[in-house]
Formats: C-alpha cells, sequence, structure tokens
C-alpha cells in the first residue's frame, strides 16, 4: 500500500501541496502499531506497579521504573537502561563518534565535540589534520541535582583519556557541552554540587603533572602537580582549581554545599607502582568551599592558563584544604544520603574509613584533629572499592578481592568503633566476578529507596557463552527491598561500564519532538537567516564561490530535493529539517560513498559538509527506517565535472 494509491496523486504532487497531511495519514497505521510495542502512555503502569521489588520481569508493553545512566567506558558513549528489566533503551554518544547519528561527523556535534578544547590540544589536533579527539574513556555518569534530589537537567561524565567532561541535556538526551580541563591530565573522580543545585563540577586530575607542562620541566617529579577543578555546571566554564598533594582518585560533596573530598593514592608521590605504594598510610583531601571561593574572588589565586588557582598542597598548610591520614591507596569516595558521612574505602586495606562531614567546621577552626574525624572504620574484606546505601541506615561496599558485595550498618560500625562489642555486617553476597562500583537505586541523592542495587563486575568468565579472548563485562542486579540480599539479573555489557547511576522516572521528563527554537540548531537558523531561507520549507542551493548550501526538507516518504547538482571540488553542506512532528519518525541522510551520514530527529534541523571530490551520480538516502516507502526515501547528487 502506497500514498500513491492511497490519495490518488503522484509523489511530486504530494510535495507540492498537501505532503505533510497524506504522509502523516499513511503513518498512523505504523504509529499506532508501534506506539503499543513501545508502550504509549495508555500503557503507563502506576509507580511501582511492574518493579515491586523482587519481580525483574518487565512483561512486553510495560514499562522499567527506573531509568540506569550507564558509562559506556572505553566506548566513550553513555549507555541508558531500564530497571529492573536491564534493558538497554539508548545509547548516547559523547566522546566517540557514532556511525548512526552522525556525531562525530555533523557541524553541530563538531562544534560540541571541538569547542571546548585548549589552544594547545587544538594546536595538537590541526597537526595532525583533525579537529577533536576519537576517543573517549568515561566514568562516572552523575545527574544534576537541586537540594539534593534529582532534578533531571543534566547528566555529566568524564573523559579520563582526553582529560575532559561533558554535559548530556536529559530532556532531548544528547551531549550539549564538552570542556576540556587545563592544568589537568586524565580527569578521573567527577562529582556534582548537590546542594543548592548543580552548581559546580568537581573534577579530579588523576595524574601529576608539570605547571606548564610546556618542556621545561621534565624528569623531575617532585615539581609535578595534581589539580582538583570547579566547574560551573551552567556555562561550563572553569571557577578555580587547587592544587594538591597525591593523585586524586575518586570524589563526593556533602548535602550541605559546604564541602567536598577526594581520595588520593600515591602521597608518596612516586612515578612507579613500587614507589606510589611504599607509606601504608595515604590520605582524602577535604576542600572548604567557601574559603576557596573568597580567595578566588579576592584575587588570591595565581592566574595559570587563564584560570584562577589555589594553592592546596599539604606543605602549604592553607585554608583550602584539610589532609585526613587513611590506609594505602584508597579508592571509592561515597557520601551517604542522609547528608552525615563519608565513606572511603580502602582498596588495599580490608577497611571503610567513615568520616563525618559535622566534623569538619571544627577540623577546618583547628579544633580538633584529622582523625578526630573519622567515626567508624569497620572491616568489610579484601579490596573494598566502593559503597551505597539503601536509605534505612545500611551501607553496601564493593569488595574487589573477595568478589563480594558486603552490607552493613552504619550505626553498627559507629558503635564498634567506640569499643561496643557488635557486628556491623549484615550480609556478604557472592557476585561475578571482581565487583568495582556499586550503585542502589537513588542511592546518590537524599531519596535514596533501597529497592535495587546493580554490582558492575569486571569479570564475566564463565558467566555467559564464550565470545572470544575478549568477555564481557556483567553488571549484575540486586534485589535489596528486604532484609537480605538477593541476586536476580546477569546483565553483559561492553565495553567496561565502570559506573552507573540508578534514578527513579518520576525525575527524568525526556520529550518526543525537538522545538524548532531548540539552541542545538542556532547556528542553522542563523545560517538560513543570512540566507533568507526558511528551514521548514526550503529546496534550494546557495552558492558562495566554491561553497555550496542545499538546504532540503523531509517529510517521511521524501526529501525536498530529489536531486542536486554540484561541482567537482565544491564544498558542499546538506541542512536537513525534519518536518514530521509524529514521536519516533526520525530521518536520515546517508551519502553514498561519502563518508557523510546523519539523524534528523522529528523537528530538528541537522546539517553536514563535505567535499564533492568524486565526479558523476552519487545517491543519497533515509537510513532510519521512517515509512512504508523508507527505500524509496532518496535522491540524487549529480556531481559535473
Ligand atoms: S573508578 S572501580 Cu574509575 Cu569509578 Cu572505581
Ligand atoms: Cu525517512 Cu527513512
Amino acid at each position: 500500500m502506497s500514498e500513491e494509491k492511497n490519495t490518488g496523486c503522484t509523489r511530486r504532487d504530494l510535495f507540492d501541496t498537501s505532503l505533510k497531511v497524506a504522509a502523516v495519514g499513511g503513518l498512523v497505521g505504523l504509529t499506532g502499531r508501534w506506539a503499543v510495542m513501545g508502550g504509549g502512555s495508555a500503557l503507563a503502569l502506576a509507580p511501582g506497579a511492574a518493579a515491586a521489588a523482587g519481580n525483574v520481569e518487565v512483561a512486553p508493553g510495560q514499562l522499567d521504573e527506573y531509568y540506569g545512566f550507564w558509562s559506556g567506558g572505553q566506548s566513550g558513549e553513555v549507555r541508558v537502561l531500564g530497571l529492573p528489566s536491564m534493558r538497554e533503551l539508548m545509547r548516547i554518544p559523547v566522546f566517540n563518534r557514532d556511525s548512526a547519528t552522525g556525531w562525530g561527523s555533523t557541524n553541530e556535534s563538531l562544534k560540541i565535540l571541538s569547542e571546548g578544547l585548549t589552544p594547545e590540544s587544538k594546536a595538537f589536533l590541526k597537526k595532525q589534520n583533525r579537529v577533536t579527539f576519537d576517543h573517549g574513556d568515561t566514568h562516572h555518569p552523575r545527574p544534576s541535582y537541586t537540594n539534593g534530589s534529582y532534578d533531571g537537567r543534566y547528566l555529566f561524565i568524564n573523559d579520563k583519556s582526553n582529560t575532559r567532561i561533558a554535559r548530556i541535556r536529559l530532556d532531548v538526551m544528547k551531549t550539549d557541552k564538552i570542556l576540556e580541563i587545563p592544568n589537568a591530565h586524565a580527569i578521573h573522580g567527577l562529582r556534582l554540587q548537590r546542594y543548592p543545585k548543580t552548581g559546580y563540577v568537581f573534577c579530579n586530575s588523576e595524574m601529576r603533572i608539570p605547571m606548564p607542562n610546556d618542556g621545561t620541566i621534565l624528569d623531575d617529579p617532585k615539581k609535578y602537580t595534581c589539580v582538583f577543578t570547579a566547574v560551573d555546571g551552567d556555562t561550563m566554564k572553569v571557577a578555580w582549581q587547587v592544587m594538591v598533594s597525591g593523585n586524586l582518585d575518586n570524589n563526593d560533596t556533602d548535602y550541605a554545599g559546604k564541602y567536598v573530598a577526594s581520595t588520593c593514592y600515591n602521597s608518596e608521590e612516586g612515578t612507579d607502582t613500587a614507589a606510589m605504594t611504599a607509606s601504608p598510610t595515604d590520605h582524602a583531601v577535604f576542600f572548604d568551599i567557601k574559603a576557596i571561593e573568597e580567595a578566588v574572588k579576592g584575587g588570591k589565586g595565581q592566574m595559570i592558563a587563564g584560570i584562577p588557582v589555589v594553592d592546596g598542597r599539604k606543605e602549604a598548610k592553607s585554608p583550602f584544604t584539610r589532609y585526613i591520614p587513611v590506609a594505602n591507596s584508597p579508592h571509592g569516595c561515597n557520601a551517604s544520603p542522609d547528608g552525615k558521612y563519608l565513606m572511603l574505602n580502602g582498596k588495599l586495606s580490608p577497611t571503610v574509613t567513615v568520616v563525618e562531614w559535622a566534623k569538619l567546621d571544627d577540623l577546618f577552626a583547628g579544633k580538633i584533629t584529622e582523625r578526630e574525624c573519622i567515626v567508624a572504620d569497620p572491616e568489610v574484606g579484601l579490596g573494598p572499592l566502593h559503597t551505597t546505601f539503601d536509605g534505612r541506615g545500611n551501607a553496601y561496599t564493593s569488595v574487589f578481592l573477595d568478589s563480594q558485595i558486603v552490607k552493613w550498618n552504619i550505626a553498627d560500625a559507629i558503635k564498634q568503633f567506640k569499643g561496643e562489642k557488635v557486628n556491623p555486617i549484615r550480609q556478604k553476597l557472592d557476585v561475578h566476578y571482581q565487583v568495582g562500583h556499586t550503585n542502589a537505586s537513588q542511592a546518590e541523592s537524599k531519596d535514596a529507596d533501597g529497592k535495587w542495587l546493580v554490582a558492575l563486575c569486571k569479570f564475566s568468565k564463565d558467566r555467559f557463552l564464550n565470545v572470544g579472548p575478549l568477555k564481557p563485562e556483567n553488571d549484575q542486579l540486586i534485589d535489596i527491598s528486604g532484609d537480605e540480599m538477593k541476586l536476580v539479573h546477569d546483565g553483559p555489557a561492553f565495553a567496561e561500564p565502570h559506573d552507573a547511576t540508578i534514578v527513579h522516572r518520576s525525575k527524568i521528563k525526556p520529550v518526543d519532538l525537538w522545538d524548532r527554537n531548540d539552541p542545538y540548531f542556532a547556528d542553522l537558523r542563523a545560517q538560513a537567516k543570512k540566507d533568507k531561507v526558511e528551514l521548514a520549507t526550503a529546496s534550494t542551493i546557495i552558492r558562495e564561490g566554491s561553497k555550496v548550501r542545499v538546504y532540503m526538507y523531509s517529510a517521511a516518504p521524501s526529501f525536498s530535493m530529489t536531486e542536486f547538482k554540484v561541482k567537482l571540488g565544491d564544498e558542499v553542506t546538506v541542512i536537513i529539517t525534519n518536518t514530521d512532528d509524529v514521536s519516533d519518525l526520525t530521518h536520515g541522510f546517508t551519502l553514498v560513498g561519502h563518508n557523510v551520514c546523519m539523524e534528523i530527529g522529528p523537528q530538528a534541523s541537522a546539517s553536514i559538509t563535505f567535499r564533492a571530490d568524486r565526479p558523476g551520480v552519487h545517491y543519497y538516502y533515509c537510513q532510519w527506517f521512517c515509512h512504508a516507502l523508507h527505500m524509496e526515501m532518496q535522491g540524487r547528487m549529480l556531481v559535473e565535472v
């Protein structure tokens, strides 16, 4: 069944008169069926209906109760999962290139990928004939907060490999800003200000380098430094930096907007493993946000690469930092959702060191010692890496060497530390295998609800069919709603997801259609205005010397131009606006043999630029299934010699 037969007119007629009405009319059958498959609003569940904890099965047509935001690890992307089904819902390209959406090829994505780089990186990349990096190594996906609760605005994530952070807009689930952090080397730990809102994005530089790193200092590690960076999450500009002692690992913030802390390894400041682990103790560094802000405001920061930097190193004995000693090489850094405690996970020590935030005022005022801020130190097992919470006073620590999730009671651990004879350990559950991060539902916000926990295992070994020497990781789902933890699901993942954050679906409100005034394609609106072209109705070519702009729109199942002609060697920019305003109706533009491909979402505009260096006839087609006549959605580019 085609539109032509249906309406008794040709496709050309459709274009000229009533294409939109006819096309949408022809789609009713499809969208109706898709709506049933995808779960329209009529199928939405009463909160919690599908997911009474314990029941992981989310039947066809039912919706999950939680969004899971998964780091894509070395793939450089972010993934969105539904929980408890653990179904993968979406992949959001961030630092990587993406064949499906054209991320890393379209003009809009290339601008985001390149504009936030440092001048040094831009100059370096130019010499490599590139405008941005092609890789990313993401670890820590963090949804934004207002008053300690998730607010559904943004998700931030780090790129360890090229020292960047990214911001994803959760309304459209697309990356909208990427920033390289100057003076830093490999951003690892990443956390957000919780109160009053995000606010600051705190970024840990993991490696110590000379500052400036311009070749004047080389093999003199004593002169290397690590910096802690605060980025303004609204403007995505660096606010300030603090020099610290040791390598920064993970970090977390309080619920009062006063302090932020980082675990540090290598207080020895060595450059190889033996030197880095020589001392039996390392430290966690605590930052006083207000003291730093005041110093920066008062012009006390040293300007390095255009950023105010204050000295918070141990020997500087500054008002900005305090160093609390913990056992060798602490790793995870996790604030409890009641706002009271910070857990520093031992890694090389079998313990979790618990610091009480409330003691920090006295510590910074010099009234108590560093050690007096520690209120518990429970022994959980070999290789504690990260801790999460159920909101009922229990903590869950991932223990790497023992391959276990260990549940322990915080109040009992504090009693034990005071000398009372109590055992804080509630249960040890085997996971498969070598668990890294663990995170429970809503646990990084004050709304921790203790239903589900994920154990992100680094090795899957025998848990799945063998797929060769490179195995998937195993993200396990554990029901923590009752007194006992129960392992309920194995989830293979590639590549290493490091960390995930689980957010109740009521907190996230994505849209179905793009807004025609979205800042995402503001540049295209501006260019169209200059060219005196209306994006949504244009079928026109603007030529400026050898630069050609091809404006067209798409409406299922056609492009508004089924052919266009350019000259060999022209620089061609194709600008397409998807005029369909139907949910789930994405079009694409793929040009055969030109390395050109992009996604155009409903009501969006998108553009891509290439050189017409191949003479002859080249077809373009829509690569996103959109209509019964999707295959026919194509056109020809004629390149004349
Ligand atoms: S780290 S396995 Cu990159 Cu979050 Cu701990
Ligand atoms: Cu448009 Cu497929």
